[in-house]
């Protein structure tokens, strides 16, 4: 289920994804935009200069009850630490301090349901849900460190209960609503969780889902947990624990709206969020306090353009992917930001739903993701074009590399042919973006992240860690720590030195498992992953969790998953599967097929589900033993067959590719 063909695969999706760079457009900044940017050309200059000091002013935008002695210390590299000896509370930061200003009235959250029921939460009411939430967890017998699951949809207690964990210093792992009961059980194992914060259900497609009831299966098997809070949001019945279920109305709401806060150290971890890694198991990114904050604040007002007492900002991503942790949570709350947050699908009840609320919010800033902006393309500009989107002045983009057209199209018609488009660059574990254009500043291409923002060190290099030159492609690296950079793998050191540091060790550099390269000006192109993780409308899924899912599976004996390109999602998983001999005479039956990949959903969640399933009587393999994936992808998108003289056994291509393996 591994493959030792790294370096070809690499070079193999750089020719597959170069027409993305015939682009030529260019779209400099308007005169207007510029002359009120928050960024200058200025910022490039000033973090070259002196990158550290750069970032000790950009922690300056935080409120220190103990200031740092020392920006960095990286003298325990890979582990760094910054801000060193500083003292802070992210909550007080991200919401008392702005009540204090005079900004207890302002709203952080303008909040949407999916049946269409609203709320309205100023800063004022921000902080006392918070400590009430806050005191309620210190009932519970929550201590500073312990680990707290949140497993919600996008709903206020969400944003709520991470910042009530932030406050008391506890470490929340969000589990994204969407996954299995396997899932959440797997990362409540991990993290050895205390308590799990969900709720009863959740809107989906104008439909209330069950969500408590994955709790209750995945605590079958997890010692760690003595409670569980659940939000009433969709009034379903639900099983019930005594001694262990609560309900967040009951404990919650009768608690006192006064909290008093204390300070933590800038090191402090503040979360684990779960990522794909090339092998099965996910991997507990550790993400801590000082640093975290101080550049998701950073990238929120310079990528974005924030002025917190004139701008709507609208992050559309959900609270479970670190989009939602940085850009919905952490970077606005901490500027200040009044923000709307949106429970459900984009076309429940009508598939305007997004721009009736840009129009009726007044929405000026929108960031989404390719994914999601190639849906709207295929539902039509004339649905955007029925709504009054003229408050919108930016546009944002994250997830994966975005087609050029996409890209137009998200300008011209949601953008009105005139707001900036940023192209953002950043991961799981960067914690904050890290590429992007400037707006005001930097004259954009369509489909690429054009540069590394103001503060942050990358570079393009070959297999050896040479840098290459404009018009070279290779491996994206990041050459000098950045504060918001995760601090570790969760229970696995020797893990996080070997899939980020030990790549191009000799030069410290940290491998981002992405390619890139440089067009001929010097604008920086990703090109997707070059390791086995594949990317589905922006969710990571690595190609060994499928098949370890599909393997567990009576019926089959072996699999082998890649990403195929797909104009939809990005990528799409499609899974090559050996059946177990008892199960040859179904072969290629499509009720096997169905099964195989409602168990892929059961196990992982229903966004790992291959979208085709074929069933082969042999994989490639090289003579080690590893599946060439890279031939796989070559069938799974209908390409004539690149290298097979690494094979162990070449006519087995033959057997796959000559329909033996029927589609289903
Ligand atoms: C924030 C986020 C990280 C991976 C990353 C890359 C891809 C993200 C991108 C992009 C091209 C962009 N990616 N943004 N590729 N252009 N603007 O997505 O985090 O879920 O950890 O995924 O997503 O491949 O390595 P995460």
């Amino acid at each position: 289920m591994t493959n030792d063909t790294g370096h070809s695969e690499a070079e193999h999706d750089a020719v597959t994804l170069d027409n993305l760079l015939r682009e030529s457009r260019e779209f400099p900044p308007s005169e207007r935009f510029a002359s009120q940017a928050n960024a200058t050309p200025d910022l490039y200059r000033v973090a070259d200069r002196d990158r550290l000091a750069f970032w000790a002013d950009q922690a300056d935008r935080l409120r220190w009850e103990t200031r740092w002695d020392e920006v960095l210390d990286w003298s325990d590299a890979p582990f760094a630490r910054w801000f060193v000896g500083g003292r802070l509370n992210v909550a007080v930061n991200c919401v008392d301090r702005h009540v204090e200003a005079g900004h207890g009235d302002r709203v952080a959250i303008h909040w949407e349901g999916e049946p269409g029921d609203t709320r309205t939460i100023t800063y004022a009411d921000l902080r006392a849900e918070v400590s009430r939430a806050a005191n309620a967890l210190t009932e519970l017998g929550l201590r500073a460190g312990d680990r707290v699951a949140v497993y919600l949809p996008m709903i206020p207690e969400a944003v709520v209960a991470l910042l009530a964990c932030a406050r008391l210093g506890l470490t929340h792992s969000v589990v994204f609503g969407g996954f299995s009961a396997e899932a959440l059980r797997a990362r409540i194992q991990d993290a050895e969780a205390k308590l799990v914060i969900t709720s009863d259900g959740q809107y989906r497609r104008g439909k209330a889902l069950p969500l408590k009831s994955n709790v209750d299966l995945a605590l079958r098997d997890a010692p760690s947990v003595r409670h569980v809070l659940v939000v009433n949001r969709t009034g379903a019945d639900v099983e019930w624990t005594a001694d262990r279920d609560l309900w967040w109305h009951e404990t919650v709401d009768r608690q006192s709206p006064e909290h008093t806060p204390e300070d933590f150290d800038s090191e402090h971890p503040l979360f684990i969020l779960y990522t794909s890694g090339t092998t099965g198991k996910p991997k507990g990114i550790l993400h801590t306090s000082g640093g975290y904050l101080t550049q998701a604040a950073y990238t929120h007002h310079a990528v974005f353009d924030l002025k917190p007492e004139t701008d709507v900002y609208w992050c559309a991503a959900d609270i479970g992917w670190v989009t939602g942790h940085s850009y919905i949570v952490y970077g606005p709350l901490a500027n200040g930001a009044t923000s709307v947050m949106y429970e459900g699908t984009p076309n429940t009840p009508h598939e305007g739903r997004w721009w009736e609320i840009v129009q009726r919010y007044r929405v000026s800033i929108l960031y989404t993701a390719p994914t999601t902006i190639r849906m709207f393309m295929k539902w039509g500009s004339d649905i955007p074009a029925n709504y009054d989107l003229s408050s919108l002045r930016l546009l944002g983009s994250v997830g994966e590399p975005i087609n050029p057209e996409a890209w137009i199209w998200y300008r011209q018609h949601i953008g009105g042919g005139a707001t900036p488009v940023v192209d953002t660059w950043w991961q799981t574990e960067t914690g904050a973006i890290m590429i992007s254009p400037l707006p005001g500043v930097t004259a954009t291409k369509p489909g690429s992240a054009m540069r590394t923002l103001p503060g942050i060190s990358a570079e393009i290099v070959d297999e050896t860690g040479e840098p290459v030159g404009p018009g070279g492609g290779g491996y994206l690296v990041l050459t000098e720590p950045w504060p918001a950079m995760l601090r570790g793998i969760w229970g696995d050191d020797e893990r996080f030195r070997d899939t980020y540091w030990s790549r191009f060790a000799d030069r410290g550099y940290y491998f981002a498992g992405d390619g890139a390269k440089y067009d001929e000006d010097g604008a920086l192109w990703l090109l997707g992953r070059v390791d086995d993780v594949m990317n589905v409308s922006g969710h990571r899924i690595s190609t060994t969790e499928v098949e370890s899912a599909l393997v567990s599976h009576a019926a089959v004996a072996e699999a082998a998953v890649v990403g195929a390109s797909d104009p939809a999602t990005g990528q799409g998983i499609v899974a090559f599967v050996i059946l177990r001999g008892d199960a040859t005479e179904h072969a290629g039956g499509d009720e096997l097929v169905a099964e195989l990949r409602q168990h892929v959903a059961t196990v992982i969640g229903p966004i790992a589900k291959p979208r085709q399933i074929m069933v082969v009587p042999e994989l490639p393999k090289t003579r080690s033993g590893k599946i060439m994936r890279r031939l796989l992808r070559d069938v799974a998108e209908k390409r004539e067959l690149g290298d097979v003289t690494t094979l162990q056994d070449s006519s087995v291509m033959e057997l796959i590719s000559s329909g033996l393996g029927k589609p289903a």
